[in-house]
């Protein structure tokens, strides 16, 4: 196919955004285009990261964009946050999910409930890219009920003592340092900063994954792993604040899916046009345009979502709950798109030519990290009814 990617904006939603975030989106924009759509299925079909793209987001400011300057971010708005999470996911999710990790999981919470040391130490090394970051929240026996976690922190003198397991970390087996969240001796979630190198610290890869095969999964290992007591993060205690972090992960993701889904939806528009059957561009046929027209919809509606979360995140004003909604609706209308695409493409749609097929399977990933779709459908109906109904 010829012509160049033509993002969806059936609403004019760019008129919604300032001169400054139009900028910074093309830059990324452009990044990805020229840097990650070249390599990026040959990384996904080897199950490799190109690491070598970790230094250039960096250079770009895609981690941490929202972390004040002084402490090496942009300090720039929600939206944009949002905006550059939507052209890094129109790449692929494995590449956001870099990102977001490293943003949202590990420098926020450093930033948020770290001490003025721990701010200066870690947050300048991580918006370059210098440093990995992973957050260790999910457990082989704990996903979506956090709150039951194993793993333990005793308290001895000047230093803990770190005993148990997380599963599922995205960079675990790249990162330097891993936000972890742990119960004290007294049952109370704390989170600290544990590095690379620690005794009894270790950090194995999760191979056979069929879905974001370009990200890096794993597990974090402790046996006795002797933390020293600045590592705490002083100023959090309790569920909140793991869920706090999570807030600012599934706004990103909120945002990032919809890059996934514009990319499906012009690569099946511009086949739909040049591929004939029965003599026809197959886009003439009622049943491709009924796919076609449902796609642009749910994008649509998506985008505006996106864009007034964004606007009340800027303003401090957004619910759990709101974010919650987001994530659950534009992921699902993600992966709705990737499926009816790559239907549009016929056999093609499975190969490695096309970006659809591994947007689908990253999906897959998405729809279950940040919280299940299920458990954010019960967070809905928590908010709206008063009612509890996950236990
Ligand atoms: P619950 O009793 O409801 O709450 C405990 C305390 O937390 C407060 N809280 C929140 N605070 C801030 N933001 C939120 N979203 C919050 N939700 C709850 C709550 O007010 C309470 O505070 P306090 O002061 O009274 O103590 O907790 P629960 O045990 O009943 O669990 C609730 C539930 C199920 C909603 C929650 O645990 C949940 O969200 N489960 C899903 C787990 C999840 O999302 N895991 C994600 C792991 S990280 C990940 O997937 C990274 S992938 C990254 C990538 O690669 O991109
Ligand atoms: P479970 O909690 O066992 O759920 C299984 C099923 O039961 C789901 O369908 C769920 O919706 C349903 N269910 C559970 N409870 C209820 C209920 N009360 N009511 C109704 N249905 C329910 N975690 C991290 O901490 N850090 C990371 O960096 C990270 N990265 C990840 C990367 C990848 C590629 C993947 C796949 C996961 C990652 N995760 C990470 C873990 C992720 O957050 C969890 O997988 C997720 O929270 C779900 O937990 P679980 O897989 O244990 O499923």
């Amino acid at each position: 196919m010829k012509t160049p990617y033509s993002p969806p904006d059936y609403y004019l939603v760019d008129e919604l955004l300032t001169a400054e975030q139009k900028i910074i989106r093309t830059a990324i924009r452009d990044w990805v285009d020229r840097r990650v759509k070249p390599v990026i299925d040959d990384a996904a079909q080897e199950a490799k990261f190109p690491m070598y793209l970790i230094k250039e987001m960096g250079e770009l400011g895609a981690f941490g964009p929202f972390i004040p300057v002084e402490y090496g971010g942009a300090g720039l708005d929600q939206t944009s946050y949002g905006l550059i999470m939507t052209e890094l996911e129109r790449g692929d999710s494995g590449i956001r999910s870099c990102a977001s990790v490293q943003t949202s999981l590990v420098m926020y919470p450093i930033y948020t409930f770290g001490s003025e040391e721990q701010r200066r130490k870690y947050l300048p090394k991580l918006a370059t890219g210098e440093m990995i970051g992973c957050f260790g929240l999910t457990e082989p026996n704990h996903g979506s009920d956090p709150g039951s976690m194993e793993t333990r922190l005793s308290g001895n003198g000047d230093h803990f003592i770190l005993n148990g397991a997380k599963m599922w970390i995205t960079n675990s087996p790249i990162a330097d340092i891993a936000v972890v969240w742990a119960k004290d001796d007294k049952g109370t979630i704390r989170g600290l900063i544990v590095e690379k190198g620690m005794a009894g610290f270790t950090a194995p890869e999760t191979h056979k994954k069929w879905s974001l095969r370009a990200s890096y999964t794993g597990e974090l290992v402790f046996d006795n792993v002797k933390i020293p007591k600045e590592n705490l993060l002083p100023n959090i205690s309790g569920l909140k604040g793991p869920l706090k972090c999570l807030n600012s992960a599934r706004y990103g993701i909120a945002w990032g899916v919809i890059g996934a889904a514009m990319d499906c939806y012009d690569t099946a528009l511009r086949y739909a046009m040049e591929r004939k059957q029965f003599r026809k561009p197959i886009a003439s046929f009622q049943l491709q345009q009924k796919k076609l027209a449902e796609m642009v919809t749910e994008i649509t509606k998506a985008q505006l979502l996106a864009w007034r979360l964004g606007t009340l995140r800027s303003e401090d004003r957004a619910t759990a709950a709101q974010i919650s909604l987001a994530k659950r609706n534009n992921v699902e209308m993600a992966l709705n798109v990737a499926r009816e695409s790559r239907q549009i493409l016929g056999a093609m749609g499975i190969t490695g030519d096309f970006p659809i097929m591994r947007h689908m399977m990253n999906l897959e990933s998405v729809i279950t990290y940040e919280g299940t779709h299920d458990i954010h459908l019960l967070i809905t109906g928590n908010d709206i009814t008063g009612i509890e109904a996950f236990k």
